[in-house]
């Protein structure tokens, strides 16, 4: 089996921007995939190309990505094996040459690299799961506790020195299916919570399909409003909260401010470390900003042992940052994200980098996403364990969760969802936790 063409060309994301697909044909037929984009993106991410053409797309446009797939990678990859995905992905490396992928772009490159998994999977007769898994090198068949962003905060949302995230973990499901149930039963009885208290208006929605409330700027409000409506569905103590702060957002020169208030370093550690007490609480992504090392490090310190410490921005899927990290004891667990570094290659580099070091490695979707589902074969190809992409709302969210679904019933017995070993550490509370003040 060869590639027989690559074919490239701009289509739009979720936010409405403009994106790369590519459409890569071998004899098995035309394997189809698109790259997404962040808003709150780290500034280590491989570079992600935009034409600064501001006549077109507010200069975002992807033309030059575009040719870049159809006039230099494209020639080189016809005649070649689709199951060689690390070749491939050296050969593309190779004919960028920089170290972030500035002359071809990370959206170019990645682009074509998940087409070429697709197209390997299908040469081999089997689920881009188990082609992932074959890559990786494990059998695939752990399905993912989904960390879902019910309520959309910062950048997603058009707010200032906000949260940015505030997700749902159904830890106490059984299988994925029932955990997605869980989700989306409690979504319902928050967007009900919302409309009771603040109006229809307090249910509109952000980037990544959670509400997003302008009227409420406290955590602990957010929050309780939250596990209220776990309660109503019915599954208190068995749904924990993961939270995503990306405070490089908020940080303003060894400051960090968080809706009206101002925190230092100690103080904003005291800060999580109050909301885990108060909250059941297991995991905080990007606590601190990308660059602030050492407060990464007093946070793992003070709260690593009982909480799942996620770098996202700090690492951006990067084994050399990562391996920082690792020596510092800056974080316990990753961010996975395909076009923070651009090839399913490094990708899976970096998911095994965390996984040898006893580290977890967390899979996500980016804000702005596209109806590729590519991470939900990639999160079980890998065994990761957990994956975040969304609210269990908009099409775009839910390709994934949809096709875990799918593969969930594939593998059928065979299928393994053990949230107690795939989210390590269970918070500070354990059970019962808090009844809301706030709904
Ligand atoms: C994040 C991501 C995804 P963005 O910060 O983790 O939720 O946001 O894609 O905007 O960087
Ligand atoms: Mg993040």
């Amino acid at each position: 089996m060869t590639i027989k063409s690559v074919k490239a060309r701009e289509i739009l994301d979720s936010r409405g921007n403009p994106t790369v697909e590519v459409d890569l044909v071998t004899e098995s037929g035309l394997f189809r995939s698109m790259v997404p984009s962040g808003a709150s993106a780290g500034k280590h991410e491989a570079l992600e190309l935009r034409d600064g053409d501001k006549t077109r797309y507010q200069g975002k446009g992807t033309l030059k990505a575009v040719a870049n797939v159809n006039n230099i990678i494209a020639p080189k990859l016809v005649g070649v094996d689709p199951t060689l995905q690390k070749e491939v992905d050296n050969l593309m490396l190779k004919l960028d040459g920089t170290p972030n992928k500035a002359k071809l772009g990370a959206n170019a490159i990645l682009a074509v690299s998940m087409a070429v998994s697709k197209a390997g999977a299908a040469a081999k007769s089997v689920p881009l799961y188990h082609h992932v898994g074959d890559l990786f090198g494990t059998k695939a068949s752990s399905l993912p506790v989904p960390m879902c962003n019910v309520i959309n905060g910062g950048k997603h949302a058009g707010q200032e020195n906000s949260i940015q995230e505030h997700m749902l973990m159904p830890t106490g499901a059984k299988s994925f299916r029932e955990g997605i149930r869980m989700i989306s039963e409690s979504y319902q009885q928050l967007s009900s919570l919302l409309k009771k208290k603040y109006g229809v208006g307090a249910t509109l929605i952000g980037d990544e399909g959670g509400f997003a409330p302008s009227q409420i700027e406290d955590i602990h409000e957010r929050l309780d409003l939250m596990l209220s409506a776990v309660k109503n569905a019915g599954y208190e103590g068995m749904i924990k909260i993961a939270l995503d702060p990306a405070s490089s957002e908020f940080y303003y020169d060894g400051i960090y401010k968080i809706a009206k208030k101002s925190y230092n370093r100690g103080e904003l550690v005291d800060f999580y470390a109050d909301l885990c007490k108060t909250y059941p609480i297991i995991s905080i992504e990007d606590g601190f900003a990308e660059d602030d090392w050492d407060s990464w490090v007093e946070m793992t310190k003070k709260l690593g042992s009982k909480l799942q410490i996620v770098g996202d921005d700090l690492f951006v899927t990067n084994t050399e940052r990562i391996t920082k990290g690792i020596k510092l004891k800056s974080a316990n667990s990753v961010l996975i994200k395909l076009n923070q570094i651009g090839s399913v290659t490094e990708t899976l580099n970096a998911i095994a980098m965390a996984q040898k070091n006893g580290w977890t490695a967390v899979v996500s979707h980016r804000s702005g996403e596209t109806e590729d589902n590519f991470i939900a074969d990639m999160v079980v190809g890998t065994n990761s364990g957990q994956i975040k992409t969304g609210a269990p709302a908009r099409s775009d969210r839910n390709a994934k969760y949809n096709q875990l679904l799918r593969i969930e019933e594939e593998l059928g017995n065979k299928a393994q969802f053990k949230p107690k070993t795939q989210v390590p550490k269970q918070g500070y509370i354990q059970k019962p936790y808090i009844s809301p003040k706030h709904p």
